[in-house]
């Protein structure tokens, strides 16, 4: 059963803190990485990172997300995603993010568990997008 537009872009997919960064902007591969722990959700096929505080990556679920402003807005619609290459990150639990608009983005949790959730629901929300 379809739910109305309107319902299916403002459903709430998931949301938390995870350690991204970005490293191609618009098919310019920038120079350095900037990690941050940033308060991140996913919703109705757009993923925003908002910015970089120490309130978001201390606060977790609590942090209200509406006090911090987005820094990265990524619409999943023709986007791909895969576990890095261990040469994008010697760090653990790394998802490559690869926009339409040729942008990328690194995102990383120490918990398997906690990124695997983000895996599973940023996937399924690019398959929603390509079955439109
Ligand atoms: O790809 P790189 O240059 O090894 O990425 C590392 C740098 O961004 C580093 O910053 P500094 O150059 O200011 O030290 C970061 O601290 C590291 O986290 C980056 O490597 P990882 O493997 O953590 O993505």
């Amino acid at each position: 059963q379809a739910s109305p537009p309107e319902e299916k872009t403002k459903t709430l997919d998931k949301a938390g803190v995870l350690h991204r960064t970005k490293t191609v902007d618009k098919g310019k591969r920038l120079r350095k990485k900037h990690w941050s722990a940033s308060w991140t959700v996913l919703e109705g096929g757009v993923l925003t990172f908002f910015k970089d505080s120490k309130a978001s990556a201390a606060g977790g679920l609590r942090q209200p997300p509406k006090l911090s402003t987005p820094e990265y807005t990524v619409d999943l619609r023709g986007a791909s995603l895969s576990w890095a290459p261990k040469d994008k990150s010697s760090r653990k639990n790394v998802l490559e993010l690869r926009s339409r608009d040729g942008s990328e983005y690194l995102i990383q949790h120490d918990s398997e568990a906690i990124i695997s959730t983000w895996h599973k629901a940023i996937g399924e929300g690019i398959q929603e997008l390509s079955a439109d």
